[in-house]
């Protein structure tokens, strides 16, 4: 789709006319310079008033605070892959939406030709007049940014990506997503674009509702890890995969946060994420949370084994597994010296996610963290240790546990072979306790969100993003209206 249909939508931020899609948002090049500039580790903003400033076209420059609130939340991100990537149902969506906003733009030209002509207008086939689907024109009053159908829909089109490629996407073979139900290894190859990565136009729209991922039709012959882990010619290679793949989708250096640690989030930031709304705070958290578990699946997709899995499987161990992961890797990013944590470019107190109103659930997710820093892993380790977290075979729903298990056996080799390497035998035990902990932590993620959908079912149902959903959600998924 060209570049010129997108700009009939309007700017996502501030309704200006847009210019494209950036950071994975369609935005006006006013927005799209804001947030590039928004990045700058230096730069640093507050909000004078509420933190609820309206932004648009007008106000957009009297607030940074809330306008960088309103990118964030929309789901502007510096790794959003290209416009060109998206996936055949996001650019349907988006096709769809341009389509929808044509229309509009198309009434409201006959209406002020009409209304130019007074006479006519009594003779005009009402058709054109109902036409206009009031929710459509809805101005957007309410604290949410997506209020209208158009804007929930425009939400709903993913215009930001599922997967967020690595940094080096060379390394990336491809997305992951559900698309036919027959397994990788019974494709011999997938329908590679130009660029040698698989043509994602091989996915099925018509699928069930799955969008977390099918293992798209993989040559795997190029990739011998993923159909013959036992090929491997020695431990070392599998944890030098494994390591890699860690390394490649961390989101963060840790050399990067150890010179971010002085940036705390000031008192009147502590209390405009304090004043947000239950349901506003875990929207937002929400978001931050599907950010970090596109990481996850990125690693997730490299470890030796993992994709000879079948799909159901990878999904079943990636839903839950993924919090678990994001959470190990949260110790990455976590300041044992003031309990915080980095969050939304700063570091964080628990004291932040106070709206949530999960409290023990925050609690006991940073006493894990510092539990974890005290431990002092090396990433190697914790590449081995999320590795380990994520193939567990006794996880619920496994089709084929035995395979699974093989998978999670070499992964304790290696886990095990690089503590014997540095040393630290004892390692492994408390290793297993904290992954006992993780378990009791990913369970009470899962009963607060249950409340959460029971108390907010339209927000975990329209505002929440569609991999969130799909992993954490799909259980607990409440259609709104309903009564349990
Ligand atoms: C765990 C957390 C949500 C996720 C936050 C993450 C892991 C998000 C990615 C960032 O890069 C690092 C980070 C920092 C803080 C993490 C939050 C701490 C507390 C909060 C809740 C306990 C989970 C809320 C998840 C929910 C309710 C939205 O499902």
């Amino acid at each position: 789709m060209m570049r010129a249909q997108i700009e009939v939508i309007p700017c996502k931020i501030c309704g200006d006319k847009s210019s494209g899609v950036h950071y994975g948002v369609i935005t006006c090049e006013g927005c799209k310079g804001f947030f590039r500039r928004s990045q700058l580790p230096t730069v640093s903003y507050s909000c004078s008033r509420q933190s609820n400033c309206q932004i648009d076209r007008a106000s957009r420059n009297r607030c940074q605070h809330c306008r960088l609130q309103k990118c964030l939340a929309q789901g502007m991100s510096r790794d959003a892959v290209k416009f060109g990537r998206m996936s055949k149902r996001q650019r349907d969506s988006l096709i769809a939406e341009v389509e929808k906003h044509r229309q509009q733009q198309q009434q409201q030209q006959q209406q002020q030709q009409l209304q130019g002509d007074t006479q006519s207008l009594l003779s005009f086939p009402t058709k054109a007049r109902q036409d206009h689907s009031p929710q459509l024109l809805q101005p957007t009053t309410s604290p949410y940014p997506f209020t209208g159908e158009a804007e929930l829909l425009s939400y709903a089109a993913d215009v930001h990506p599922y997967l967020v490629c690595s940094p080096n996407e060379t390394q990336v073979s491809g997305m992951i997503y559900r698309g036919s139900s027959v397994s990788p290894t019974s494709r011999s190859h997938g329908r590679g674009d130009s660029s040698g990565h698989p043509d994602i136009r091989g996915f099925d729209s018509r699928q069930p509702s799955h969008e977390l991922m099918a293992i798209h039709p993989y040559n795997s012959l190029e990739d011998p890890y993923t159909i013959y882990p036992h090929s491997l010619r020695n431990i070392d290679e599998l944890c030098a995969s494994i390591v890699r793949s860690h390394r490649e989708t961390s989101q963060y250096r840790v050399e990067e946060l150890q010179a971010l640690r002085w940036k705390l989030f000031c008192r009147e930031e502590i209390q405009a994420y304090q004043s947000k709304s239950v349901d506003e705070m875990w929207q937002h958290c929400a978001i931050r949370l599907t950010d970090a578990v596109q990481y996850v699946v990125e690693f997730a997709k490299h470890i030796p084994g993992f994709r000879m899995l079948s799909q159901n499987d990878q999904i079943a161990l990636l839903k839950t597994g993924s919090m678990e992961v994001v959470l190990v890797r949260m110790s990455r990013f976590f300041n044992t010296e003031n309990n915080t944590v980095f969050f939304d470019g700063k570091f964080a107190g628990a004291e932040v996610f106070k709206s949530l109103a999960c409290g023990d659930l925050i609690i006991a997710v940073f006493d894990f963290a510092h539990g974890m820093c005290a431990l002092k892993l090396t990433e190697q380790q914790i590449a081995l240790f999320s590795a380990l977290v994520l193939i567990n075979a006794d996880r619920p729903c496994l089709e084929d546990r035995s395979r699974v298990q093989r998978v999670q056996r070499s992964v304790e080799l290696g886990l095990t072979h690089i503590l014997h390497r540095d040393n630290q035998d004892s390692l492994i035990r408390k290793l297993y306790q904290r992954m006992a902990v993780l378990r009791s932590l990913s369970g009470l993620h899962m009963e607060k969100l249950r409340w959460f959908c029971q108390r907010y079912p339209l927000t975990a149902h329209s505002l929440f993003p569609p991999l969130y959903k799909e992993l954490f959600a799909s259980e607990a998924e409440v259609v709104p209206g309903t009564t349990h």
